[in-house]
């Protein structure tokens, strides 16, 4: 007799990666779930149009209000967030505006951390005000802080961690507590982590949002975001924001995400394990004079790990011990990373915060941030993890090699 030892027993995250919101046995079996590329859906008449439209039949109506591609992918996520339900979003800047346009009116009053990415605090500080919408930037590093932010008209709680592009890692439970104690919405951007190895509902936060683009996706192929939070929220996102703003995922971009996060799991866990590495490896070597990387006990967010992450991720900052021109070499001398924007695609990439990702702050700004000029983060990608250190050790040897004026001429090695 066999005995079912797993009958209530929850799927483990990695499997809801490749099983959650697949109808099995649907679509003439198909494994693989088909891609509904179809921006509108045929009503079998008039009177079941108009049902669907007032709400009292379920059922498609049009890509943009909802899709069975994008709703396998807004399942599944809303499973590995251990939250109610999700809404894809177009990008991961249509998520952060999406989450916060569709509750914040002119009026309110939102405390931000400091460091964030660097389109978020162009939202935040260019947009919002223009809006009539105040915000507060803090560190976010106390409850003091929060408290000292706090006004009447206060609605809610915006921060990142780890932080992009220092890994500065925030207090999720302190964030959470404060939020409900004073009835605020808290929205976490959890990007860096993903789901797996983070996941902000234990420690009670109210909206999760990601970039896809980043580990969700994993290729390097699509620009997409996702908002998970509880059923309420997200038909208010679905039916104000996206409806009417219309920052809606296409049905091909999340049928990519869901191809990607099949190995979700097995890319974190070598992604972790090499940035690992890579972190040990910067963090002795003379030429580095600060690594930020929650895996060091060095960081500032080493004592979260186990806590509230389950992993350090793929992001790795450091700041090289000398000029500004010699971080630009440096960059230029590496060949195995793509110099590039984003992150958690399988090539390894490197790039400068100050004057790329982190642009939109002043320099005063990013300073006040803890983003200094000298900055450079990299994505360690899914090469194997001797071919990533060697890389950064020619771009280290070349550098010395400069100063000892053995090289005169400029890089040309790309
Ligand atoms: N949130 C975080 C933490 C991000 O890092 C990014 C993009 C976004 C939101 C926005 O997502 P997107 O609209 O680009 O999908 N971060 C980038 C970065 O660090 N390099 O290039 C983009």
């Amino acid at each position: 007799m066999t005995i079912n030892n797993n009958k209530n027993k929850a799927p483990h995250p990695d499997t809801l990666c490749i099983h959650a919101g697949k109808e099995k046995g649907a679509h003439h079996g198909a494994l693989t779930s088909p891609l509904f590329q179809t921006s509108t859906f045929i009503f079998e008449n008039a009177a079941q149009g108009a049902a669907r439209f007032a709400g009292e039949e379920p059922g498609y109506i049009y890509t943009r209000l909802g899709n069975p591609t994008t709703r396998e992918l807004e399942i599944k996520i809303a499973a590995l967030e251990k939250m109610e339900d999700a809404a894809a979003t177009a990008t991961g800047m249509a998520a952060v505006s999406g989450a916060l346009l569709s509750f914040l009116e002119a009026g309110d009053h939102l405390i931000a951390s400091k460091a964030i990415y660097g389109c978020s605090f162009a939202l935040l500080n260019h947009q919002l005000p223009k809006w009539g919408i105040e915000v507060t930037f803090i560190d976010m590093d106390n409850v003091e802080e929060l408290n000292a932010a706090l006004q009447p008209n206060t609605k809610m709680v915006f921060a990142e961690t780890p932080v992009n592009p220092n890994l500065k890692v925030l207090d999720l439970a302190m964030i959470g507590k404060f939020s409900s104690d004073h009835g605020l919405i808290s929205v976490i951007d959890n990007t860096f982590m993903s789901p797996l190895l983070q996941t902000p509902v234990d420690f009670g936060i109210d909206i999760v949002i990601h970039s896809a683009t980043k580990y969700l996706n994993g290729h390097g192929d699509v620009i997409a975001g996702v908002i998970a939070s509880s059923a309420e929220k997200i038909e208010t996102i679905k039916l104000t924001i996206l409806k009417d703003v219309g920052g809606t995922m296409s049905p091909h971009d999340a049928w990519l995400i869901l191809r990607g996060l099949k190995t979700l799991s097995v890319r974190m866990e070598r992604h972790c394990q090499s940035a690992q590495t890579v972190a040990e490896f910067l963090e002795g070597h003379p030429l580095v004079s600060k690594v930020y990387y929650p895996g060091l006990p060095s960081h500032q967010g080493y004592s979260f790990l186990g806590k509230q992450m389950r992993g350090a991720g793929g992001v790795i900052g450091f700041e090289l011990d000398g000029t500004i021109d010699e971080g630009q070499a440096f960059i230029d001398a590496t060949q195995l990373f793509s110099i590039a924007v984003s992150l958690g695609d399988a090539e390894s990439l490197i790039q400068h915060p100050a004057s790329m990702t982190h642009s939109p702050y002043t320099q005063e700004e990013r300073l006040e941030a803890g983003i200094s000029d000298g900055l450079i983060r990299i994505s360690v990608g899914l090469e194997n993890v001797s071919d990533i250190v060697a890389d950064l050790k020619q771009a280290f040897d070349y550098i010395l090699a400069l100063r000892s004026d053995s090289v005169s001429t400029a890089v040309s090695w790309r």
